[in-house]
């Protein structure tokens, strides 16, 4: 059949005049796609009588067979022509250095947490946690701060607006993390209230709070760890026990000097502020405010339906961001939260 192998030449030909792959799929369809010659040929074969059929079945196949292999060829070559291609170009420049693989390290705030934690695990203390997004009643009310309380507005925090753009009564950002305890203690009652007497309640709060304020030493979002200890006989001497020993676990320093100076916050009564004062470095001699604590105040435990004639305990709170700037010497709270990798490589 003089006309099959005239396709043949031509397939191979245009095969060989392609290219790229693009190119040489869309010739293939001229001879083998559904309207292409060698489907055509086929197609034709209906309108022969059945002798005829099997001999140019026979013809038809073997040339669709030829162009096929021709394709295939054509395929190969192109495939082994673009990797050619691909290796010359991506040579491999052996005297480059090393990729370095780089070292993250945990935020220096993340590395006070995990030492506040340990510290304060060791002497029996569990971490509680809680959410961000408050009840007023948690975060101010059961705090003996009711609502119309001027402390309130020393709080001015973030609050929450529904889908039309209305504030979302009684829900806010946490001013501290005290609402945490508060939710403790409300647990607690509900677990052991049934009791003679309830064992004791001893946690510290970390976390994130939120207020509006932002400078180099306040930032609106900032970390505070409490702590809580309620129970039968727990008294005023505890607490400076305890926190003086925990500053000084803390900072590494048994000579660093402590103090309480009388003070006021409406969910502890007494109340006193703790200073710090270290023997040596930069600071030496200063006395600096490192933290607020007292023995909680009866309306508190009141609220959480806790009898402050049997029960009596004592609360602190600090400011986690500060305390880390104090142990590694840094003045500016802004740059615990700009990520920028100068700064934090340094904790690495
Ligand atoms: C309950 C009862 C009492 C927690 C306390 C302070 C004093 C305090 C500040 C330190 C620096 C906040 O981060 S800061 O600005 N905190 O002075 N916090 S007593 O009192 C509580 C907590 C929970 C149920």
């Amino acid at each position: 059949m003089q006309n099959l192998d005239q396709i043949i030449r031509q397939a191979s030909a245009d095969f060989s005049a392609a290219d790229d792959p693009d190119a040489l799929e869309q010739i293939k369809a001229r001879y083998l796609g559904k309207s292409g010659q060698i489907t055509g040929l086929l197609k034709g074969m209906a309108k022969l009588s059945p002798e005829e059929r099997k001999t140019a079945g026979l013809t038809i196949n073997r040339a669709k067979e030829a162009i096929e292999t021709a394709l295939n060829g054509r395929r190969e070559t192109l495939r082994r022509q673009a990797l050619e291609t691909r290796l010359a170009e991506e040579s491999i420049d052996v005297t480059l250095p090393g990729r370095k693989e780089c070292r993250g390290g945990l935020h220096p705030v993340t590395r006070s947490l995990e030492r506040i934690e340990t510290l304060f695990r060791s002497i029996g203390f569990e971490v509680a946690e809680g959410p961000e997004i408050e009840a007023d009643f948690q975060n101010f009310t059961a705090l003996n701060m009711p609502e119309g309380h001027p402390a309130r507005s020393m709080h001015d925090t973030f609050y929450l607006l529904d889908e039309k753009g209305n504030a979302v009564e009684d829900v806010l950002l946490r001013t501290h993390t005290s609402p945490i305890q508060v939710r403790y203690m409300q647990a607690h009652v509900e677990k052991y209230g049934h009791l003679e007497t309830m064992p004791d309640i001893r946690i510290i709060a970390p976390g994130r709070v939120y207020r509006v304020d932002s400078d180099a030493t306040h930032s609106p979002m900032f970390h505070q760890v409490e702590g809580l200890w309620i129970g039968e006989d727990v008294s005023m001497s505890d607490l400076k026990g305890i926190c003086a020993d925990f500053l000084r676990r803390f900072f590494e320093s048994d000579d660093l000097k402590v103090r309480f100076r009388p003070s006021f916050f409406p969910f502890t009564e007494p109340s006193a502020e703790i200073d710090v004062a270290f023997m040596s470095g930069a600071l030496k001699g200063r006395w600096l405010e490192i933290a607020g604590c007292g023995m909680v105040h009866p309306n508190v435990l009141r609220h959480v339906r806790i009898d402050p004639e049997k029960y009596t305990g004592f609360a602190f709170g600090m400011g986690m961001d500060r305390l880390t700037m104090l142990r590694y010497g840094v003045d500016d709270l802004r740059l615990f939260f700009d990520g920028d990798l100068r700064f934090l490589s340094q904790f690495v």
